[in-house]
């Protein structure tokens, strides 16, 4: 709960770099960018294309089931619930009022965590003018992190004043954010995709990309 585990697998790593698998991929690569990966973040193109089960293994160390849940409560309780029992440690929801309550509760039960996505990489207007709102609900219900786009950095610095709350940013390198900007303006976690996935050395650009958000971060005030 509130990233617990995750910060710990940061802590033993010394990295803050989430993986984003939307498509298939040799696991053995994925095993292998475990040195440099704190979690797995599962997104819903892979769990089309080759099943949940599947998808579920996926994961290493810590796996994350994005599916930006947004339905009504007792769907979204059997979505965690399911998620769950597959092995996820943490499903991503949008933090829409009033279909949370329950499904949080469930999963900190079960001992998981739930990240509410609260600012899009791309610009999603309905949500930027909802932020305090949609903020103070997730707090409420007790969310145990949060999305924010790496691409808004100056959203990350404002959030960051408003709350404790663990942010994972996507939207590095291939949408535009430099590794470690994120991490500078606050987030605690990076999420790369393709840019690791698609690139000729998977491994070595992991290994770049810690570099770098490592060096970034040893300067910034949030480290
Ligand atoms: P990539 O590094 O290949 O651009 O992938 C980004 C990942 O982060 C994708 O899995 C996408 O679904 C996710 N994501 C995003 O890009 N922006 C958001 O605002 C929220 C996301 O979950």
């Amino acid at each position: 709960m509130l990233l617990s585990r995750l910060m710990e697998i940061s802590r033993e790593k010394s990295s803050q770099l989430i993986l984003a698998v939307d498509h298939p991929v040799n696991y053995n690569l994925i095993r292998r960018l475990s040195d440099f990966v704190v979690a797995v973040k599962i997104g819903l193109p892979l769990i089309f294309e080759i099943g949940l089960d599947a998808a579920a293994r996926m994961g290493t160390d810590y796996r994350i089931a994005d599916i930006k849940m947004a339905d009504v409560p007792f769907i979204n309780s059997f979505l965690v619930e399911k998620l769950l029992n597959k092995g996820f440690d943490c499903v991503i929801a949008h933090i829409f009022p009033f279909s949370l309550e329950e499904p949080i509760k469930l999963a900190h039960r079960r001992g998981a965590d739930m990240i509410g996505v609260l600012i899009m990489s791309h610009g999603a207007p309905l949500l930027e003018e909802n932020v305090e709102r949609l903020l103070s609900y997730g707090i409420e219900v007790g969310i145990d992190g949060l999305v924010i786009g790496a691409t808004k950095a100056e959203q990350i610095r404002r959030v960051r004043e408003l709350t404790d709350l663990p942010i994972i940013s996507p939207g590095v390198i291939k949408q535009g954010a430099p590794p470690g900007e994120a991490l500078r303006c606050g987030a605690d976690f990076e999420i790369v995709g393709r840019a690791i996935l698609s690139s000729e050395n998977p491994v070595k650009t992991a290994e770049e990309i810690v570099r770098r958000e490592r060096f970034v971060r040893s300067r910034s005030s949030w480290s």
